[in-house]
Order: C-alpha cells, then structure tokens, then sequence
C-alpha cells in the first residue's frame, strides 16, 4: 500500500523540505499551510516531478473547527495516515517578559500547542488505522529556556510534554512518537519572528552556519524509517556551533 504522510505548515522551511524529501522517495503527501497559492504550486510542482499524489489542506491550525473541517474534507481514499509530521509553528517577537506584545504570546501558544493538539487529534482514526508515527517538532527551547523567549520557549516544553504522554498513551496501538528538537535552522523563521525585517532576521545567522531545512527534513525521514520495533523518542539537531539553545559559539575552529 501506498505510504501517506500529511505534513503542516508546508508552504516554507521545514515543513517544505518534508514534503519534497517525502515525495522524493515516493509516498503520497497531504501538505498545509494558510498560504493556498503557495500549497498548489508546491503540489504541481512535486507531483510533476515525482509521479506522486498531493494533496493540499488550506486551514490555520489554531481554529479547532477549521482544523477538524479540513480533516472532514479528505477523499475517501485517504483512509489512513502513515506519518503525521506536526511542524506548522512559529516565534513572534523576542522581548523581555515586562514588555513583550500579550497578542504575540497568544498566537504562539495557540499554534504551536493547541494547533499541534486539534491535528493530531482530528487525524487520530486515520493514524490508528495505519499503525503510523507522530513526528512533533519541538525545538532546542523546549529543552533550555532563553532570556526573551520566555512563551516561544513554554510553547515548545509543551510540545515536548505532550509527545511524551502521547508516547505513553499511544504506544498500545503501535502508534511511533518522535519529539524533533533544531537548534537555529534558517527559514523564514526569523523573518517571521522579527515581523519583516531583514536586517534583524539576517542577523540572527551571522557568525556561523546554520542547519538548512534540508538536514532537518533528512533527520525527520531517518526516524520514519527505522524497523518497526524502534522508535526514536526524541531527537536534538543543531549545527556544529551551537551547543545550547542560548550557547552559539561565533570564533574560528581552533587547533
Ligand atoms: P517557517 O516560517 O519557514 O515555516 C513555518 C510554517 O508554519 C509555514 O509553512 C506556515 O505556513 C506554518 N504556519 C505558521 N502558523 C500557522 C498557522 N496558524 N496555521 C497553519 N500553518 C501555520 O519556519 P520553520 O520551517 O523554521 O518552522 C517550522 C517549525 O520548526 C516550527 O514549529 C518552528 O517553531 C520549528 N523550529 C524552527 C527552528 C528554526 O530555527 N527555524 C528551530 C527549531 C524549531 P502559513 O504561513 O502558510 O500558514
Ligand atoms: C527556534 C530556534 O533559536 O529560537 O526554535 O531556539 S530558537
């Protein structure tokens, strides 16, 4: 049977380089994002490319209803999901506790945890029924907190509280839980968090090389194709440089 993957947050980055790394090897791929145009054009593009089936989900993960809708609106012959790869998420602004936007830390916790838990949950019948994997990314600031990043940091503990409970809730069904933690990976992440500006997100990479979302994608596909009795609980992937989430080493190699 054919192998399904459905894939948030695929129109940029990460979630992109899933999809062509996924479609690259041949499995069908349900990609979203609330950006459509952005999903056609990468499903004609990968479906040009690869001789595969693409199809695209247009919902913002943070409408319980919007989410559950968009499940609702799967052919009929999309009966089961292989691997659901939770990455749709972001950062907005990195400001001091006292100062930063209340707006910002909403939209965060909203995506990045309620939007994690409305898509796993409406797909759950579909991965059940396939025996699949839950890829969640987390991030390096779900294991240590920095200064101004107080919510973007608490989102993504959560993320990775609930892939553990998920693990232990779900492991009866045979279903796989990965927790995928990057470290700094260069996106548009940066230009998102920083709302436009260039020159703070081009800062943000100055100094060292970062992950690309291509190594990213490549560790996700390592972990989903393990034998069936190993699973990869949790996985934390940064560049060479930066060995903590606030600790990026800037200098030259040394002897
Ligand atoms: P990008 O900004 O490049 O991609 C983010 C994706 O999430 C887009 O496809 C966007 O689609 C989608 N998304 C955001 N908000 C929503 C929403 N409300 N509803 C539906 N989709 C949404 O960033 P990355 O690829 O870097 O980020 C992907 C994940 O990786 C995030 O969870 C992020 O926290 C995590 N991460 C990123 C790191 C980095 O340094 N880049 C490091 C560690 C983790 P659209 O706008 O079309 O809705
Ligand atoms: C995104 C990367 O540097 O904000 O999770 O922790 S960082």
């Amino acid at each position: 049977m054919k192998k399904i993957v459905f894939i948030t947050g695929a129109t940029s980055g990460i979630g992109k380089a899933c999809a062509e790394k996924f479609a690259a090897n041949n499995f069908d791929i349900i990609i979203t994002g609330r950006r459509n145009e952005r999903l056609i054009s990468l499903k004609n593009e990968l479906e040009n490319a690869y001789h595969i089936n693409v199809h695209t989900l247009c919902f913002d993960v943070q409408h319980k209803q919007e989410v559950f809708d968009a499940v609702a609106r799967l052919p009929e012959n999309i009966s089961y999901i292989d691997i659901l790869i939770n990455n749709a998420g972001l950062a907005l602004g990195k400001d001091a506790f006292d100062i930063a936007d209340i707006a910002d830390w909403e939209t965060m916790m909203h995506t990045n945890v309620d939007g994690l838990l409305y898509v796993s949950r409406a797909l759950m019948p579909l991965i059940k029924k396939a025996k699949g994997h839950i890829i969640n990314i987390g991030s390096v600031a779900g294991k240590n907190v920095y200064e101004n990043g107080a919510v973007y940091c608490a989102s993504k503990f959560a993320v990775d509280a609930v892939s553990r409970g998920m693990r232990m809730d779900l492991a009866k069904f045979g279903i796989k839980v990965t927790s995928v933690n990057p470290g700094a990976v260069e996106t548009e992440f940066s230009l998102v968090r920083f709302k436009g500006n260039e020159n703070k997100a081009d800062a943000t990479y100055i100094g060292f090389e970062p992950l690309t979302a291509e190594n990213v994608a490549e560790s996700i596909f390592y972990c989903t194709q393990l034998p069936v009795n190993v699973c990869i609980n949790d996985l934390t992937i940064s560049c060479l440089k930066q060995a903590e989430a606030s600790f990026i080493y800037k200098g030259d190699f040394v002897e």
